[in-house]
């Protein structure tokens, strides 16, 4: 059984609008100013926890996300509209990772949480913008960016309803084991249990999570054994099932073992003190003291704590156990409000969205057919965002080309006059500039 919900997406911002080049015509005034408006930015993606869903089941059907593109900007200083940005839903308890290098991006734990997966493009400037006492008429004007687009991976940390504690070796992975349908490791030696194991208890009418921890020591509070980090874990379950090992037909070694873990977790959080729990003495096969069993029973019944005598080997008592766990989760329903989340035991850095652009040395690219392609983050950028038919803009994407000596890096990588060159997504023919003059 799975129960991490895991997959991968895709998300766009939307592009952002081009700018307009445009000039005022009125009568009786030849020489209007510039009124080219910018473009609207493009619309974000974003993702947001919300309560009430409980799968990522939604996205198996549709994977591809883009938000909407900016309006261009229009004459008579008509700035294009921003585009729309799209929502998506997801449970709480998603943790959201980049497909490509696997950082975690983000967990949204809380209803609300939100999280801008992809950005939308910066719309572009209309030529009014550019216009200025030297500059009274600029001839151009800038094309919308594109959106930011991702892969995120998807990670759906799964819901417990009742813990499982109790000393190293006393038996609950073997009790998750035999209740549920899980195969977690169970070995006669503590400590088996690193991190924690879920199984799934399924009833006619719903399924019930049972989420089985390492073992807890006395000091585990102050850190000892595995530390008591992993009752986090058991923090928000309905019900605790706190398992004894009683084969050593020892009760006030029973007894000890019991006040041990409850004091660990009371140090934890008071809270789990009062929380329903079922005593669970097992190894009931190698007890055959009946009055053992007799003076626990006693013992718990005074406590005022449910005790059931079990044995995970033998099946004994199990069909009980199992029981009483889907009594109790039917009596005491998950609250529809809450969602209880496992997560998971990885240190996630929040919010570090990766950087898109990053200061690299121009790379010249040899192509098979004879053309070169170069590779920079911001003569990319400016390739995309200039509108090149554009006079003026031409000329400033020119004065970037020499201040990056982009003519002598070609030469040098063996380029002659015509040969294809590609930026981005713009081609032109090589021709430097002695050639022309
Ligand atoms: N005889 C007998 N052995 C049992 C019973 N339940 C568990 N064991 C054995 O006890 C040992 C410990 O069982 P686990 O289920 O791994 O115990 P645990 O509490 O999960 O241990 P940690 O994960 O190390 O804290 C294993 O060797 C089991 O086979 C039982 O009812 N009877
Ligand atoms: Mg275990």
């Amino acid at each position: 059984m799975k129960f991490v919900d895991e997959l991968t997406i895709s998300v766009r911002g939307g592009a952002g609008g081009s700018g307009c080049m445009s000039f005022r015509r009125e009568k009786f005034r030849p020489n209007g100013g510039p009124d080219g408006g910018s473009g609207g930015r493009g619309g974000d993606v974003v993702l947001k926890a919300v309560r009430g869903l409980q799968t990522l089941a939604d996205f198996e059907l549709r994977r591809r996300f883009a938000a909407e593109n900016g309006g261009h900007g229009e004459g008579g200083d008509r700035n294009g509209r921003a585009g729309r940005t799209v929502t998506l839903h997801v449970p709480c308890g998603t943790v959201v990772y980049d497909a490509e290098d696997g950082t975690g991006a983000a967990d949204l734990t809380e209803e609300g949480d939100t999280y801008l997966a992809a950005m939308g493009g910066r719309g572009g400037r209309g030529n009014r913008v550019f216009a200025s006492s030297l500059r009274r008429a600029p001839r151009f004007s800038e094309k919308g960016e594109m959106g930011e687009e991702r892969g995120l991976r998807l990670e759906l940390k799964l819901i417990a309803d009742i813990g499982l504690l109790g000393l190293p070796n006393a038996g609950k992975s073997s009790i998750l084991a035999a209740v549920s349908g899980a195969a977690p490791k169970i070995a006669d030696y503590p400590f088996t249990t690193l991190s924690p194991n879920l199984g799934v208890m399924k009833t006619d009418v719903d399924s019930i999570v049972l989420a089985d921890i390492p073992g807890l020591i006395e000091g585990a509070s102050d850190n000892r054994g595995l530390g008591i980090s992993f009752l986090r874990h058991v923090e928000r379950t309905r019900l605790l099932l706190h398992v004894l090992d009683i084969s050593s037909e020892d009760p006030s070694g029973t007894e000890r073992d019991w006040r041990t873990v409850r004091e660990e977790m009371e140090r934890y959080d008071p809270a789990l003190g009062s929380r329903p729990c079922i005593a669970v003495g097992n190894k009931s096969d190698l007890c055959r003291g009946e009055k053992v069993k007799e003076e626990l029973s006693e013992y718990f019944s005074r406590a005022g704590v449910e005790f059931l005598i079990v044995s995970a080997l033998t099946g004994e008592n199990i069909p009980l156990l199992a029981k009483r766990i889907v009594e109790f989760s039917r009596e005491h329903p998950r609250p529809k409000s809450e969602v209880r989340f496992f997560a998971e035991m990885r240190s996630i850095d929040i919010g570090s969205v990766p950087k898109r652009r990053s200061k690299r040395a121009v790379q010249i690219v040899p192509l098979p057919d004879g053309g070169f392609r170069i590779l920079h983050p911001q003569l990319e950028h400016a390739a995309e965002r200039y509108d090149l038919t554009q006079e003026e803009n031409a000329a400033r994407f020119t004065r970037l080309l020499r201040k990056h000596r982009i003519e002598e890096l070609l030469e040098a990588a063996g380029a002659a006059a015509g040969s294809p060159v590609s930026i981005g997504r713009a081609d032109f023919d090589f021709y430097p500039d002695r050639y022309e003059r």
